[in-house]
């Protein structure tokens, strides 16, 4: 790659201290706001909204600026109720077929999740969130993407978080195995399926589990 051009930075906005201290406070009473969702409204969203939310996860950091993310947005009835469908098959064998350890549905006991996924279908929108691990040149070789599964981690904490801000509720669904995504969606083999996020309103009477976050002691060390 050749190096790029380098302009000045004008799009920094420095705040007076008093300022970023509000600023920061504020954000952190925005983002405990945000919980994720297992009842969804079928509501229409519109798509423009997801769109922007698309290009804000886009502008997250990411290994050599190769952006290797691929959002595939569903809103289409019928693949949705086939991604539930097939999902729903994965969770069976997760909950009840024996496939999950005991202590893994132990830790997950008192989230109360189950295998049935009705969401993936009542949701408007689930984006499926596919990590590109390499790039095909357009002579069929391979490029090779670099911190891949962080950029797109990045990605798409910023995008729930774009959601959020937006008034929308997320819930981040990883059935596993997720390969049959590629077929379903008809994706390439480069594309490896990172996770689905189910996005709208939530359902009338929404009810979510009544547990709390780590306090600062918790999850932050300070070495000053
Ligand atoms: N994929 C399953 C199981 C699951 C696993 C974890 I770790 C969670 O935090 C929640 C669910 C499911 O979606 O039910």
């Amino acid at each position: 790659m050749p190096r790029a051009d380098f302009v000045p930075l004008q799009t920094y906005q420095e705040l007076p201290e008093e300022e970023m201290r509000r600023a920061a406070k504020s954000f952190l009473e925005t983002m405990r706001r945000r919980r994720t969702v297992r009842e969804f409204s079928d509501r229409p969203v519109p798509r423009e909204v997801i769109e922007d939310c698309l290009l804000a996860a886009g502008t997250a950091p990411n290994g050599a600026n190769r952006q290797p993310w691929r959002f595939v947005v569903v809103g289409d009835a019928g693949i949705k109720s086939r991604i539930r469908r097939a999902a729903e098959v994965e969770e069976v064998a997760f909950y009840k077929g024996g496939k999950a350890p005991q202590d893994w549905l132990d830790a997950l006991e008192h989230l109360g999740t189950d295998e049935h996924k009705p969401f993936l279908q009542e949701a408007p929108w689930l984006i499926v969130i596919f990590a590109e691990s390499y790039e095909r040149t357009d002579d069929g070789g391979k490029t090779k993407n670099y911190y891949v599964t962080e950029s797109v981690g990045i990605a798409t904490g910023m995008l729930i978080t774009a959601l959020h801000h937006a008034g929308l509720v997320t819930l981040t669904h990883t059935p596993s195995p997720m390969k049959f995504l590629n077929d379903l969606l008809g994706r390439p083999d480069n594309e490896r399926p990172f996770l689905i996020l189910v996005v709208g309103y939530p359902g009338e009477d929404a009810m979510v589990p009544d547990i709390t976050k780590k306090p600062i002691e918790d999850i932050a060390v300070f070495i000053e």
